[in-house]
Protein backbone atom coordinates (compact mmCIF):
# COMPACT_ATOMS: atom_id res chain seq x y z
CA UNK A 1 0.00 0.00 0.00
CA UNK A 2 1.42 3.55 -0.68
CA UNK A 3 1.64 6.07 1.88
CA UNK A 4 -0.99 8.88 1.47
CA UNK A 5 -1.30 12.23 2.12
CA UNK A 6 -4.35 14.37 2.80
CA UNK A 7 -5.65 14.86 -0.13
CA UNK A 8 -6.30 11.20 -1.02
CA UNK A 9 -8.15 9.96 1.70
CA UNK A 10 -11.76 10.30 -0.05
CA UNK A 11 -10.49 8.26 -2.28
CA UNK A 12 -9.40 5.42 -0.17
CA UNK A 13 -12.58 5.53 1.59
CA UNK A 14 -13.88 4.74 -1.63
CA UNK A 15 -11.36 1.52 -2.36
CA UNK A 16 -12.83 -0.06 0.09
CA UNK A 17 -16.25 0.14 -0.49
CA UNK A 18 -15.59 -1.64 -3.96
CA UNK A 19 -14.67 -4.57 -2.21
CA UNK A 20 -18.13 -5.31 -1.76
CA UNK A 21 -18.60 -8.78 -4.26
CA UNK A 22 -19.94 -7.37 -7.62
CA UNK A 23 -18.16 -9.25 -10.49
CA UNK A 24 -14.81 -11.46 -9.99
CA UNK A 25 -12.36 -8.59 -10.54
CA UNK A 26 -12.21 -5.87 -8.13
CA UNK A 27 -10.48 -2.70 -8.52
CA UNK A 28 -9.41 0.28 -6.37
CA UNK A 29 -8.01 3.36 -7.53
CA UNK A 30 -6.40 6.01 -5.32
CA UNK A 31 -5.81 9.53 -7.28
CA UNK A 32 -2.66 10.53 -7.77
CA UNK A 33 -0.74 10.97 -10.60
CA UNK A 34 2.73 12.11 -10.82
CA UNK A 35 2.74 10.36 -13.77
CA UNK A 36 5.39 10.39 -16.04
CA UNK A 37 6.56 10.09 -19.75
CA UNK A 38 8.59 9.09 -22.30
CA UNK A 39 10.05 11.70 -24.21
CA UNK A 40 12.94 9.69 -25.66
CA UNK A 41 12.56 5.90 -27.00
CA UNK A 42 14.83 4.34 -25.86
CA UNK A 43 16.98 2.33 -28.22
CA UNK A 44 20.28 0.37 -27.12
CA UNK A 45 23.37 1.02 -29.32
CA UNK A 46 23.90 -2.69 -29.83
CA UNK A 47 23.91 -3.30 -33.52
CA UNK A 48 21.46 -6.99 -34.15
CA UNK A 49 25.38 -8.54 -34.84
CA UNK A 50 26.42 -7.64 -31.33
CA UNK A 51 23.29 -8.21 -30.03
CA UNK A 52 23.24 -11.49 -31.17
CA UNK A 53 26.73 -12.15 -29.63
CA UNK A 54 25.36 -10.94 -26.72
CA UNK A 55 22.50 -13.36 -26.54
CA UNK A 56 24.82 -16.36 -27.10
CA UNK A 57 25.86 -15.93 -23.50
CA UNK A 58 22.49 -16.92 -22.69
CA UNK A 59 19.68 -19.66 -23.14
CA UNK A 60 16.24 -18.47 -24.35
CA UNK A 61 16.31 -14.99 -23.19
CA UNK A 62 15.47 -11.11 -23.89
CA UNK A 63 17.23 -8.02 -23.11
CA UNK A 64 15.39 -4.98 -21.73
CA UNK A 65 17.27 -1.81 -21.95
CA UNK A 66 16.83 -0.27 -18.37
CA UNK A 67 19.37 2.59 -18.43
CA UNK A 68 21.52 4.14 -21.13
CA UNK A 69 24.71 6.67 -19.96
CA UNK A 70 24.22 9.34 -22.64
CA UNK A 71 20.38 9.46 -21.41
CA UNK A 72 20.47 8.97 -17.95
CA UNK A 73 23.62 10.65 -17.56
CA UNK A 74 27.04 8.38 -15.91
CA UNK A 75 25.51 9.01 -12.39
CA UNK A 76 25.77 5.91 -10.32
CA UNK A 77 22.68 7.27 -8.76
CA UNK A 78 20.60 7.60 -11.91
CA UNK A 79 22.06 4.05 -12.63
CA UNK A 80 20.80 2.55 -9.24
CA UNK A 81 17.05 4.18 -9.76
CA UNK A 82 16.65 2.34 -12.72
CA UNK A 83 18.88 -0.54 -12.17
CA UNK A 84 18.48 -1.58 -8.54
CA UNK A 85 15.91 -4.82 -7.64
CA UNK A 86 15.84 -5.48 -11.08
CA UNK A 87 16.67 -9.06 -10.81
CA UNK A 88 19.21 -10.81 -13.68
CA UNK A 89 20.99 -7.72 -15.34
CA UNK A 90 23.69 -7.20 -17.98
CA UNK A 91 25.81 -3.94 -18.48
CA UNK A 92 27.13 -3.49 -21.74
CA UNK A 93 30.52 -0.70 -21.89
CA UNK A 94 31.06 0.91 -25.00
CA UNK A 95 34.89 2.11 -25.79
CA UNK A 96 36.68 4.18 -29.04
CA UNK A 97 39.03 1.11 -29.47
CA UNK A 98 35.41 -1.50 -30.45
CA UNK A 99 34.81 -3.64 -27.62
CA UNK A 100 31.68 -4.29 -25.71
CA UNK A 101 32.53 -5.17 -22.28
CA UNK A 102 31.04 -5.63 -18.79
CA UNK A 103 29.45 -7.92 -16.38
CA UNK A 104 26.23 -10.11 -16.11
CA UNK A 105 24.97 -10.64 -12.24
CA UNK A 106 22.18 -12.52 -11.61
CA UNK A 107 20.80 -11.51 -8.58
CA UNK A 108 19.33 -7.60 -7.40
CA UNK A 109 21.78 -5.15 -6.99
CA UNK A 110 20.53 -3.43 -3.75
CA UNK A 111 23.58 -1.02 -3.15
CA UNK A 112 23.85 -3.15 0.45
CA UNK A 113 27.94 -3.03 -0.02
CA UNK A 114 28.99 -6.17 0.66
CA UNK A 115 30.01 -9.22 -1.55
CA UNK A 116 27.46 -11.70 -3.19
CA UNK A 117 28.18 -14.79 -3.90
CA UNK A 118 27.05 -15.39 -7.24
CA UNK A 119 28.12 -18.35 -9.09
CA UNK A 120 25.94 -17.26 -12.09
CA UNK A 121 27.59 -13.61 -12.61
CA UNK A 122 30.54 -13.42 -15.17
CA UNK A 123 32.59 -10.69 -16.99
CA UNK A 124 32.26 -10.92 -20.70
CA UNK A 125 34.07 -9.29 -24.00
CA UNK A 126 32.60 -8.59 -27.77
CA UNK A 127 34.53 -6.73 -30.37
CA UNK A 128 33.69 -7.08 -34.06
CA UNK A 129 36.88 -9.22 -35.53
CA UNK A 130 35.81 -12.09 -32.41
CA UNK A 131 33.57 -14.37 -33.39
CA UNK A 132 32.71 -15.81 -30.18
CA UNK A 133 32.24 -13.43 -26.69
CA UNK A 134 35.13 -13.91 -24.35
CA UNK A 135 33.03 -15.05 -21.39
CA UNK A 136 34.98 -14.90 -17.56
CA UNK A 137 33.52 -16.65 -14.77
CA UNK A 138 35.07 -15.85 -11.01
CA UNK A 139 37.89 -17.72 -10.23
CA UNK A 140 36.78 -19.02 -6.65
CA UNK A 141 33.16 -20.31 -8.57
CA UNK A 142 31.68 -18.42 -5.23
CA UNK A 143 32.39 -14.26 -5.51
CA UNK A 144 30.01 -13.31 -8.00
CA UNK A 145 30.42 -9.40 -7.23
CA UNK A 146 30.16 -6.51 -4.72
CA UNK A 147 26.70 -5.11 -4.05
CA UNK A 148 28.30 -1.20 -4.42
CA UNK A 149 25.79 1.43 -4.44
CA UNK A 150 28.52 2.95 -6.44
CA UNK A 151 27.81 1.08 -9.84
CA UNK A 152 28.65 -2.42 -10.28
CA UNK A 153 32.29 -3.62 -9.10
CA UNK A 154 32.64 -6.62 -10.48
CA UNK A 155 35.62 -7.26 -8.35
CA UNK A 156 38.38 -6.60 -11.21
CA UNK A 157 36.06 -3.87 -12.91
CA UNK A 158 34.02 -1.45 -11.56
CA UNK A 159 32.00 0.52 -13.81
CA UNK A 160 30.78 3.75 -13.12
CA UNK A 161 32.54 3.89 -10.03
CA UNK A 162 33.12 7.94 -9.96
CA UNK A 163 30.10 9.25 -12.07
CA UNK A 164 32.34 9.33 -14.85
CA UNK A 165 32.71 7.58 -18.26
CA UNK A 166 35.63 5.52 -17.32
CA UNK A 167 36.03 2.02 -15.70
CA UNK A 168 38.20 1.40 -13.00
CA UNK A 169 40.11 -1.94 -13.23
CA UNK A 170 41.07 -3.39 -9.78
CA UNK A 171 43.14 -5.79 -9.84
CA UNK A 172 41.21 -7.51 -6.80
CA UNK A 173 42.20 -11.15 -8.86
CA UNK A 174 38.66 -12.74 -8.53
CA UNK A 175 38.32 -12.76 -12.41
CA UNK A 176 41.13 -13.79 -14.77
CA UNK A 177 41.82 -11.93 -18.21
CA UNK A 178 44.21 -10.05 -20.50
CA UNK A 179 42.99 -6.46 -20.57
CA UNK A 180 43.97 -6.60 -23.94
CA UNK A 181 41.53 -8.74 -24.91
CA UNK A 182 38.76 -7.86 -22.16
CA UNK A 183 38.64 -4.09 -23.40
CA UNK A 184 42.07 -3.26 -25.53
CA UNK A 185 42.79 -1.34 -22.34
CA UNK A 186 40.61 1.33 -23.31
CA UNK A 187 38.82 2.10 -20.11
CA UNK A 188 37.17 5.41 -21.43
CA UNK A 189 33.81 4.69 -22.56
CA UNK A 190 31.32 5.79 -25.25
CA UNK A 191 28.12 4.40 -24.04
CA UNK A 192 27.00 2.66 -20.87
CA UNK A 193 23.78 0.24 -20.84
CA UNK A 194 22.33 -2.08 -18.42
CA UNK A 195 19.75 -4.33 -19.24
CA UNK A 196 17.53 -6.93 -17.83
CA UNK A 197 17.90 -9.87 -18.69
CA UNK A 198 14.60 -12.01 -18.80
CA UNK A 199 14.58 -15.66 -19.24
CA UNK A 200 11.28 -16.41 -21.81
CA UNK A 201 10.03 -18.62 -19.31
CA UNK A 202 9.85 -16.41 -16.14
CA UNK A 203 6.89 -17.03 -15.35
CA UNK A 204 4.77 -16.67 -11.89
CA UNK A 205 3.65 -20.34 -10.73
CA UNK A 206 0.45 -18.81 -10.20
CA UNK A 207 -1.25 -15.68 -11.63
CA UNK A 208 -1.22 -12.61 -9.27
CA UNK A 209 -4.58 -11.10 -10.23
CA UNK A 210 -7.31 -13.82 -10.79
CA UNK A 211 -9.77 -13.25 -13.92
CA UNK A 212 -11.88 -15.76 -15.30
CA UNK A 213 -10.16 -16.42 -19.29
CA UNK A 214 -13.27 -17.84 -21.46
CA UNK A 215 -13.24 -21.63 -20.93
CA UNK A 216 -14.81 -20.85 -17.58
CA UNK A 217 -17.99 -19.98 -18.97
CA UNK A 218 -18.86 -17.38 -21.19
CA UNK A 219 -17.14 -14.64 -19.54
CA UNK A 220 -17.18 -11.70 -22.31
CA UNK A 221 -20.97 -12.07 -22.47
CA UNK A 222 -20.98 -11.53 -18.61
CA UNK A 223 -18.66 -8.72 -18.70
CA UNK A 224 -20.21 -7.15 -21.88
CA UNK A 225 -23.81 -7.68 -19.74
CA UNK A 226 -22.73 -6.27 -16.93
CA UNK A 227 -21.75 -3.04 -18.74
CA UNK A 228 -24.60 -2.70 -20.91
CA UNK A 229 -26.90 -2.70 -17.98
CA UNK A 230 -25.29 -1.03 -16.23
CA UNK A 231 -26.87 2.45 -14.61
CA UNK A 232 -25.02 5.48 -12.97
CA UNK A 233 -26.28 6.15 -9.64
CA UNK A 234 -27.33 9.54 -10.00
CA UNK A 235 -30.75 9.80 -11.95
CA UNK A 236 -29.53 12.74 -13.58
CA UNK A 237 -27.03 10.99 -15.77
CA UNK A 238 -27.15 8.09 -18.06
CA UNK A 239 -23.58 7.70 -19.31
CA UNK A 240 -20.69 7.12 -17.06
CA UNK A 241 -18.28 9.44 -18.83
CA UNK A 242 -14.45 8.92 -18.84
CA UNK A 243 -11.42 10.97 -19.83
CA UNK A 244 -8.12 9.02 -21.47
CA UNK A 245 -5.47 11.13 -20.80
CA UNK A 246 -1.74 9.92 -21.65
CA UNK A 247 1.32 10.54 -24.14
CA UNK A 248 0.92 10.14 -27.89
CA UNK A 249 1.08 7.11 -29.25
CA UNK A 250 -0.02 5.54 -26.17
CA UNK A 251 -2.89 3.93 -27.29
CA UNK A 252 -5.93 6.04 -25.81
CA UNK A 253 -8.01 6.24 -29.51
CA UNK A 254 -7.04 2.70 -30.05
CA UNK A 255 -8.29 1.79 -26.80
CA UNK A 256 -12.23 3.40 -27.52
CA UNK A 257 -11.62 1.82 -30.93
CA UNK A 258 -10.81 -1.87 -29.32
CA UNK A 259 -13.93 -1.37 -26.96
CA UNK A 260 -15.88 -0.13 -29.68
CA UNK A 261 -15.25 -3.18 -31.78
CA UNK A 262 -15.78 -5.43 -29.09
CA UNK A 263 -19.37 -3.92 -28.87
CA UNK A 264 -20.14 -3.63 -32.79
CA UNK A 265 -18.64 -7.80 -33.12
CA UNK A 266 -15.49 -6.98 -35.34
CA UNK A 267 -12.57 -4.42 -35.68
CA UNK A 268 -13.47 -1.51 -36.25
CA UNK A 269 -11.15 2.09 -36.73
CA UNK A 270 -13.71 5.10 -35.64
CA UNK A 271 -10.84 6.99 -34.16
CA UNK A 272 -8.17 7.99 -35.51
CA UNK A 273 -4.55 5.67 -34.52
CA UNK A 274 -1.25 5.78 -35.51
CA UNK A 275 2.39 6.38 -34.72
CA UNK A 276 3.09 9.55 -35.89
CA UNK A 277 5.43 11.31 -33.41
CA UNK A 278 2.28 14.10 -32.75
CA UNK A 279 -1.06 13.60 -31.74
CA UNK A 280 -2.95 12.39 -34.36
CA UNK A 281 -5.65 13.45 -32.40
CA UNK A 282 -6.55 17.23 -31.73
CA UNK A 283 -9.73 17.39 -30.78
CA UNK A 284 -11.74 16.59 -28.23
CA UNK A 285 -13.62 14.12 -29.16
CA UNK A 286 -16.75 12.59 -26.72
CA UNK A 287 -17.43 8.50 -28.19
CA UNK A 288 -20.83 6.59 -27.13
CA UNK A 289 -20.80 2.57 -27.78
CA UNK A 290 -23.59 0.98 -29.30
CA UNK A 291 -24.11 -2.73 -29.01
CA UNK A 292 -25.56 -2.98 -32.43
CA UNK A 293 -26.59 -1.22 -35.08
CA UNK A 294 -30.13 -0.54 -33.65
CA UNK A 295 -29.50 -0.53 -30.59
CA UNK A 296 -29.51 2.45 -27.90
CA UNK A 297 -25.81 3.65 -26.74
CA UNK A 298 -23.77 2.08 -24.07
CA UNK A 299 -24.03 3.69 -20.97
CA UNK A 300 -20.41 4.93 -21.26
CA UNK A 301 -19.05 7.73 -22.99
CA UNK A 302 -15.31 7.61 -23.57
CA UNK A 303 -13.28 11.24 -24.38
CA UNK A 304 -10.45 10.68 -26.31
CA UNK A 305 -7.83 14.16 -26.27
CA UNK A 306 -5.08 15.15 -27.22
CA UNK A 307 -1.37 13.86 -26.12
CA UNK A 308 0.17 14.85 -23.16
CA UNK A 309 2.94 16.10 -24.33
CA UNK A 310 5.77 16.74 -21.52
CA UNK A 311 6.71 20.25 -21.95
CA UNK A 312 5.02 23.26 -21.41
CA UNK A 313 2.74 24.73 -24.77
CA UNK A 314 2.67 21.36 -26.27
CA UNK A 315 0.21 18.76 -26.76
CA UNK A 316 -2.99 18.92 -23.60
CA UNK A 317 -2.87 21.87 -21.30
CA UNK A 318 -3.28 21.37 -17.92
CA UNK A 319 -6.11 23.99 -17.76
CA UNK A 320 -8.11 22.34 -20.91
CA UNK A 321 -8.02 19.25 -18.72
CA UNK A 322 -9.61 21.17 -15.80
CA UNK A 323 -12.28 22.42 -18.39
CA UNK A 324 -12.78 19.06 -19.82
CA UNK A 325 -13.30 17.34 -15.87
CA UNK A 326 -16.14 19.89 -15.59
CA UNK A 327 -17.95 19.64 -18.29
CA UNK A 328 -17.11 23.09 -20.54
CA UNK A 329 -15.80 21.71 -23.24
CA UNK A 330 -17.97 20.64 -26.00
CA UNK A 331 -17.28 17.85 -28.33
CA UNK A 332 -14.98 18.09 -31.47
CA UNK A 333 -13.64 21.25 -29.70
CA UNK A 334 -10.20 21.83 -31.84
CA UNK A 335 -7.41 21.70 -29.48
CA UNK A 336 -5.02 24.49 -29.24
CA UNK A 337 -1.46 23.62 -27.41
CA UNK A 338 -0.48 27.59 -27.09
CA UNK A 339 -4.12 28.76 -25.55
CA UNK A 340 -6.57 27.31 -23.41
CA UNK A 341 -10.24 27.49 -24.44
CA UNK A 342 -11.57 30.86 -23.80
CA UNK A 343 -15.27 30.85 -22.31
CA UNK A 344 -16.69 32.86 -24.92
CA UNK A 345 -15.96 30.42 -27.55
CA UNK A 346 -18.68 28.76 -28.68
CA UNK A 347 -17.16 25.13 -27.37
CA UNK A 348 -17.35 26.34 -23.83
CA UNK A 349 -20.64 25.55 -22.19
CA UNK A 350 -21.16 27.95 -19.21
CA UNK A 351 -23.02 25.75 -17.24
CA UNK A 352 -22.60 22.21 -17.24
CA UNK A 353 -24.33 19.49 -15.54
CA UNK A 354 -23.35 16.51 -13.85
CA UNK A 355 -23.98 14.85 -17.22
CA UNK A 356 -21.48 17.12 -18.94
CA UNK A 357 -18.63 16.12 -16.14
CA UNK A 358 -16.52 13.37 -16.41
CA UNK A 359 -16.47 10.85 -13.97
CA UNK A 360 -13.23 8.82 -14.34
CA UNK A 361 -9.84 9.61 -15.32
CA UNK A 362 -7.87 7.08 -17.18
CA UNK A 363 -4.12 7.58 -17.41
CA UNK A 364 -3.32 5.74 -20.48
CA UNK A 365 0.33 4.50 -20.88
CA UNK A 366 2.25 2.31 -23.27
CA UNK A 367 3.87 -0.75 -21.31
CA UNK A 368 7.10 -0.46 -23.36
CA UNK A 369 8.33 3.20 -22.36
CA UNK A 370 7.89 2.69 -19.03
CA UNK A 371 11.29 2.42 -17.99
CA UNK A 372 11.95 5.58 -19.45
CA UNK A 373 9.44 8.12 -18.08
CA UNK A 374 11.26 11.45 -18.12
CA UNK A 375 11.62 13.62 -14.84
CA UNK A 376 9.48 16.69 -16.87
CA UNK A 377 6.51 13.74 -17.70
CA UNK A 378 6.53 12.78 -14.02
CA UNK A 379 6.03 16.51 -12.92
CA UNK A 380 3.79 17.11 -15.39
CA UNK A 381 1.84 14.07 -14.24
CA UNK A 382 1.78 15.30 -10.83
CA UNK A 383 0.07 18.52 -11.95
CA UNK A 384 -2.61 16.70 -13.67
CA UNK A 385 -3.24 14.42 -10.95
CA UNK A 386 -3.04 17.39 -8.26
CA UNK A 387 -5.72 19.10 -10.56
CA UNK A 388 -7.48 16.18 -10.95
CA UNK A 389 -7.50 14.84 -6.95
CA UNK A 390 -9.09 18.34 -5.70
CA UNK A 391 -12.02 17.65 -8.41
CA UNK A 392 -12.14 14.44 -6.75
CA UNK A 393 -12.09 12.51 -9.94
CA UNK A 394 -11.24 8.64 -9.57
CA UNK A 395 -8.33 8.01 -11.42
CA UNK A 396 -6.90 4.66 -12.94
CA UNK A 397 -4.11 3.77 -15.47
CA UNK A 398 -4.86 1.86 -18.68
CA UNK A 399 -1.24 -0.27 -19.22
CA UNK A 400 -1.30 -0.67 -23.13
CA UNK A 401 0.79 -3.17 -25.60
CA UNK A 402 1.59 -5.27 -23.12
CA UNK A 403 1.63 -7.78 -26.23
CA UNK A 404 4.57 -5.74 -27.84
CA UNK A 405 6.25 -5.41 -23.80
CA UNK A 406 6.52 -9.36 -22.87
CA UNK A 407 7.32 -12.43 -25.38
CA UNK A 408 4.75 -14.58 -22.82
CA UNK A 409 2.10 -12.04 -23.61
CA UNK A 410 2.66 -11.97 -26.91
CA UNK A 411 2.50 -15.68 -27.34
CA UNK A 412 -0.05 -15.90 -25.42
CA UNK A 413 -2.67 -13.27 -23.39
CA UNK A 414 -3.85 -15.14 -20.50
CA UNK A 415 -0.17 -15.16 -19.36
CA UNK A 416 -0.41 -11.45 -18.89
CA UNK A 417 -0.77 -11.88 -14.92
CA UNK A 418 2.17 -14.62 -14.67
CA UNK A 419 4.51 -12.96 -16.77
CA UNK A 420 6.92 -11.37 -13.98
CA UNK A 421 7.82 -8.57 -16.38
CA UNK A 422 4.37 -7.34 -16.24
CA UNK A 423 3.87 -7.55 -13.00
CA UNK A 424 7.72 -5.98 -13.18
CA UNK A 425 5.54 -2.80 -14.89
CA UNK A 426 2.80 -2.46 -12.92
CA UNK A 427 4.90 -2.46 -9.70
CA UNK A 428 6.65 0.24 -11.73
CA UNK A 429 4.19 2.09 -12.84
CA UNK A 430 2.21 2.32 -9.56
CA UNK A 431 5.53 3.41 -7.82
CA UNK A 432 5.56 6.36 -10.53
CA UNK A 433 2.38 7.94 -10.36
CA UNK A 434 2.16 6.74 -7.14
CA UNK A 435 -1.20 5.10 -7.50
CA UNK A 436 -1.72 1.46 -5.68
CA UNK A 437 -1.28 -1.62 -7.91
CA UNK A 438 -4.86 -2.52 -8.14
CA UNK A 439 -5.43 0.82 -10.31
CA UNK A 440 -3.31 -0.33 -13.41
CA UNK A 441 -5.07 -2.20 -15.69
CA UNK A 442 -3.18 -4.06 -18.44
CA UNK A 443 -4.99 -4.08 -22.03
CA UNK A 444 -3.94 -5.02 -25.17
CA UNK A 445 -5.51 -3.22 -28.45
CA UNK A 446 -6.91 -3.99 -31.17
CA UNK A 447 -4.02 -2.61 -34.03
CA UNK A 448 -3.29 -5.18 -36.62
CA UNK A 449 -6.03 -7.57 -35.71
CA UNK A 450 -8.74 -7.99 -38.32
CA UNK A 451 -10.68 -10.67 -36.41
CA UNK A 452 -11.71 -10.14 -33.18
CA UNK A 453 -9.32 -12.43 -30.00
CA UNK A 454 -11.83 -13.42 -26.69
CA UNK A 455 -8.92 -12.68 -24.46
CA UNK A 456 -8.58 -9.69 -25.36
CA UNK A 457 -12.47 -8.88 -25.06
CA UNK A 458 -12.38 -10.23 -21.73
CA UNK A 459 -9.01 -7.72 -20.48
CA UNK A 460 -10.34 -5.03 -22.35
CA UNK A 461 -13.55 -5.20 -21.03
CA UNK A 462 -12.25 -6.35 -17.47
CA UNK A 463 -10.70 -2.85 -18.05
CA UNK A 464 -13.86 -0.64 -18.71
CA UNK A 465 -15.89 -2.63 -15.91
CA UNK A 466 -13.05 -0.83 -12.99
CA UNK A 467 -13.77 2.26 -14.91
CA UNK A 468 -17.62 1.99 -14.35
CA UNK A 469 -17.17 0.72 -10.50
CA UNK A 470 -15.21 3.98 -9.95
CA UNK A 471 -17.56 6.23 -11.40
CA UNK A 472 -20.04 4.74 -8.99
CA UNK A 473 -17.84 5.81 -6.14
CA UNK A 474 -17.33 9.20 -7.55
CA UNK A 475 -21.47 9.34 -7.04
CA UNK A 476 -21.15 7.52 -3.86
CA UNK A 477 -18.78 10.29 -2.80
CA UNK A 478 -20.95 12.96 -4.09
CA UNK A 479 -24.26 11.69 -2.29
CA UNK A 480 -23.38 10.14 0.43
CA UNK A 481 -26.33 8.49 2.00
CA UNK A 482 -28.90 10.81 4.08
CA UNK A 483 -28.12 13.60 1.46
CA UNK A 484 -31.17 16.26 0.68
CA UNK A 485 -29.58 16.79 -2.91
CA UNK A 486 -32.19 16.17 -5.45
CA UNK A 487 -29.90 14.28 -7.70
CA UNK A 488 -30.18 11.11 -5.52
CA UNK A 489 -28.43 8.64 -6.33
CA UNK A 490 -30.64 5.25 -7.19
CA UNK A 491 -29.59 2.94 -4.34
N1 LIG B 1 0.74 -3.99 -30.30
C1 LIG B 1 -0.06 -3.02 -29.83
N2 LIG B 1 -0.13 -1.86 -30.48
C2 LIG B 1 -0.96 -0.90 -29.98
C3 LIG B 1 -1.71 -1.09 -28.80
N3 LIG B 1 -2.40 0.04 -28.55
C4 LIG B 1 -2.10 0.91 -29.54
N4 LIG B 1 -1.23 0.35 -30.40
C5 LIG B 1 -0.61 0.99 -31.57
O1 LIG B 1 0.07 2.16 -31.10
C6 LIG B 1 -0.05 3.22 -32.04
C7 LIG B 1 -0.57 4.49 -31.36
O2 LIG B 1 -1.90 4.26 -30.90
P1 LIG B 1 -2.98 5.44 -30.79
O3 LIG B 1 -4.25 4.82 -30.31
O4 LIG B 1 -3.06 6.28 -32.03
O5 LIG B 1 -2.35 6.31 -29.61
P2 LIG B 1 -2.87 7.71 -29.01
O6 LIG B 1 -1.97 8.76 -29.56
O7 LIG B 1 -2.70 7.56 -27.53
O8 LIG B 1 -4.30 7.88 -29.39
C8 LIG B 1 -0.98 2.71 -33.15
O9 LIG B 1 -0.18 2.30 -34.23
C9 LIG B 1 -1.67 1.52 -32.54
O10 LIG B 1 -2.02 0.55 -33.50
C10 LIG B 1 -1.60 -2.37 -28.11
O11 LIG B 1 -2.19 -2.62 -27.06
N5 LIG B 1 -0.75 -3.29 -28.68
MG1 LIG C 1 -5.25 9.47 -30.45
Amino acid sequence: MVTLCEEHRPTIHRQWLRFKPRLHLRVYFLPRSSITCYSVIMRSSLSAEQEKKLLSLFGHVRLHLLYKASIHGYMHQAFHNRCDGQGPTILAAYNKSGFIFGGYISKDYAGSGIEINDEKAFLYSITDHREKPLQVFSKTGQYGFTDSSYGLNVGDLWFLANSTATVQQLGQNYYTFEAEEMHGNDLQLTECEVFRVEHRGDFLERPWRKIDWEGCGSTRERLMDYIQNYTPRVKSVDQARVLLVGPVGAGKSSFFNSINSVFKGHVTGKANTGSAGTSLTTQFRTYSIKAGEDSRPLPLVLCDTMGLEETLGAGLDVDDITNILKGHIRDRYQFNPSMSVRTDSADFNTSPSLKDRIHCVVYVLDACKISVLSSKRIEKFAVVRRTINRLGVPQLVLLTKVDEACPLVSEDLTNVYRSRYIERMICEVSVCLGVSQSCVLPVKNYSRELELEVNSDILLLSAVVQMLRNTDDYFEDLYEPGDQNTEAPHF
